[in-house]
């Protein structure tokens, strides 16, 4: 019978194939992906996520928040599962793999033990988490948050994105909200395979990274009300310009950040002024301020630098602000248990591997609020991602995914 040696291995060429056919819905334009949480395209990766789930025999549930739950039995259906996966939804000008490769490594692994012919004493259940990105609905991780009791379902209902469409009414709309009750199910472990989204793997030479930690997150929405007024006709003196205010205060998030790097970061990715038009002064400006760093207390230093200093730059300027936290979460430590597992399995196959903390958010860092919770990282080419040139090796893949493929199984306990 089947023990965890090192030629127990997934098929890396139907997992490269499986993350080729599903990069063909909702194409970007320029190789990579926009396939956004909630739209049409999102509900036909789901549908093709779905019909190869059932291809492989597992049964597929949903829950309120629209995350999908693809189940193998156990030889004790009494057991908790050991769940596995990620997310389908990607950035406007997203990657084949952010996400993806963690959901269809997941799928792999259900195939792989089919093909094996092997069981394992607990379910091991396959998932798909809605809105990862938070693209289109701030915040980011929005189903694994109300999974983890973080969130409640009516405010993450109630979120809107950019065109004022509701996040419940979206998810019905594409018809994927299920009824499950979200947080109801109880898991033994989780485990997620994510690329890197950095440059160290690459840089270090190592082909797996055992993720120990995940930096914490802090999102500010900031509103900067001014007046609009002519381009051309207002005097210098006269100007309330919202925009301009804006510009200042997004200097000083590159301040901050510098002051307290290497171990933190900061930028605004959503930039919104208002009305937008060639020859008004901007009334109105709204962004999001993305902090970072592994480091509670410097993720507060930076937003009380940037509430004082922020307040400070406005009021020179006779220009109201105002800043709303909309997301984030502390830095996070996950299960040494679990993250044994993954040390083991990489050691185990013979991949080059080191313990590494992740720059990016990921379902897993909710996750391991719940269940004892895990991620196994593969690089990425020049550490790129959120960009539709993000790249990686089929060999990235294979390897990621037979350390996820070990660990799971490990923790799920083979049958002999
Ligand atoms: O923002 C993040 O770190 C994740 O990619 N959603
Ligand atoms: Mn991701
Ligand atoms: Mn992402």
């Amino acid at each position: 019978m089947a023990r965890l040696n090192d030629n127990l291995k997934i098929d890396g060429e139907r997992l490269w194939d499986s993350l080729m056919e599903m990069a063909q819905i909702g194409p970007g334009v320029a190789g990579g992906n926009n396939r956004q949480t909630l739209t049409d395209e999102d509900g036909e990766a789901r549908d093709l996520f779905q019909s190869w789930c059932r291809q492989a025999g597992l049964v597929v549930n949903t829950d309120r928040m629209g995350t999908m739950f693809a189940r193998r039995e156990g030889e004790d259906p009494t057991a908790l599962p050991v769940y596995v996966g990620s997310h389908l939804d990607t950035q406007p000008t997203g990657g084949k793999y952010d996400g993806v490769l963690g959901v269809l490594g997941g799928l792999e692994i259900i195939r792989s033990l089919n093909d094996l012919g092997i069981r394992t004493r607990h379910p091991i259940v396959v998932t798909n988490w809605t809105n990862e990105e938070g693209t289109r609905f701030a915040p980011a991780m929005l189903a694994s948050g109300v999974f983890a009791g973080i969130h409640d379902e009516e405010w993450a209902y109630n979120r809107e994105d950019a065109e004022g469409k509701r996040f419940g009414d979206e998810l019905k709309r594409i018809g994927w909200q299920g009824s499950e009750i979200t947080g109801d199910r109880k898991m033994h472990a989780f485990f997620e395979l994510h690329i890197e989204q950095g440059p160290i793997l690459e840089a270090q030479g190592h082909e797996i990274g055992v993720v120990t930690h995940g930096q914490g997150l802090s999102w500010t929405q900031v509103t900067i009300t001014g007046k609009d007024s002519h381009t051309g006709s207002t005097p210098m003196n006269m100007r309330r310009n919202a925009g301009l205010g804006m510009a200042r205060i997004l200097n000083l998030v590159d301040e901050i950040a510098w002051d307290f790097a290497p171990d933190a970061v900061g930028a605004a990715g959503h930039i919104d002024v208002y009305p937008n038009s060639r020859n008004v002064i901007p009334g109105r400006a709204v962004f999001t301020i993305d902090f970072r760093s592994p480091d509670k207390p410097t993720i507060v230093a930076m937003e009380d630098r940037l509430k004082s200093e922020g307040e400070a730059i406005c009021q020179d300027m006779n220009l109201d602000v105002e800043f709303e936290k909309i997301g984030g979460f502390d830095p996070v430590e996950f299960d040494a248990g679990c993250v044994m597992a993954v040390r083991n399995a990489a050691a185990r196959l013979g991949y080059s591997h080191q313990d590494i903390i992740s720059g990016a958010g990921h379902d897993a860092c909710w996750i391991n609020r719940v269940a004892p919770t895990a991620m196994v990282m593969c690089p990425c080419v020049d550490g790129l991602s959120h960009n539709e040139a993000e790249d990686i090796s089929p060999e990235w893949a294979t390897a990621g995914a037979n350390v996820l493929f070990h660990a799971v199984v490990e923790t799920a306990e083979i049958i002999p």
